[in-house]
C-alpha cells in the first residue's frame, strides 16, 4: 500500500504548537501546489479517485475524516484526526474521504500541478492501470 501516516514533528511550548513543512526534507517531494477543503458535510463523500503521478501529504487542520485507501488489491481505512499526522499518499492508490466532522479542514500539499488528465476517476480503468492491464474493456 503505497501510503503512510507520519507524525509530525511538533514544536510546542506554552503559547501553543507549530509544525514545519519543507519540500524535500521532511515532505518528500518539492511542493507544487497547497489546496484546502473545507465546509464538508458528514454525508458527502470526496475522493473516489487515483493519481497516475501525483503524490501528496494530507493534514486534517481541524476536525476529522476517514480515508479508505485502496491498491486495487485490498482496502485499508485511517482516521485523520490531528493537525500533528500527515497522510501521504503516492501514486496508484484509489482514496475515498467519508464521514467529515462539521468544521473538518484539510490542508492537501502536493508534488505537482493540477492537471484533470493526471486523474483516474473510474475505478475499473484504475483496476487496469495497476494491474498494468493493457487490454480493453
Ligand atoms: C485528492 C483529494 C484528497 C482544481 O481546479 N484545482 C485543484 O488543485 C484541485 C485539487 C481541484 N480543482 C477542481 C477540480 C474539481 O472541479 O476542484 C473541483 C473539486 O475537485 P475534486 O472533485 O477532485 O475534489 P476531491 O475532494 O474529490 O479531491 C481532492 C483532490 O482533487 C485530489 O487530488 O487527492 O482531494
Amino acid at each position: 500500500m503505497n501510503y503512510k501516516l507520519v507524525d509530525m514533528k511538533v514544536f510546542g511550548d506554552e503559547r501553543g504548537k507549530l509544525v514545519s513543512l519543507e519540500g524535500g526534507k521532511n515532505v518528500p517531494f518539492e511542493i507544487k501546489r497547497v489546496y484546502y477543503i473545507f465546509d464538508t458535510l458528514p454525508e458527502q463523500a470526496r475522493g473516489m479517485h487515483a493519481h497516475k503521478n501525483m503524490e501528496q501529504i494530507i493534514v486534517a487542520m481541524d476536525g476529522s475524516c476517514q480515508f479508505v485507501l485502496d491498491d486495487g488489491n485490498k482496502q485499508e481505512k485511517i482516521w485523520l484526526n490531528s493537525p500533528d499526522k500527515g497522510l501521504y499518499i503516492g501514486k496508484n492508490m484509489w482514496r475515498e474521504m467519508r464521514h467529515f466532522s462539521y468544521g473538518c479542514k484539510l490542508m492537501v500539499l502536493a508534488s505537482d500541478y493540477y492537471d484533470e488528465k493526471e486523474y483516474i476517476r473510474n475505478y475499473d480503468e484504475f483496476l487496469k492501470e495497476v494491474n498494468n492491464d493493457s487490454s480493453s474493456i
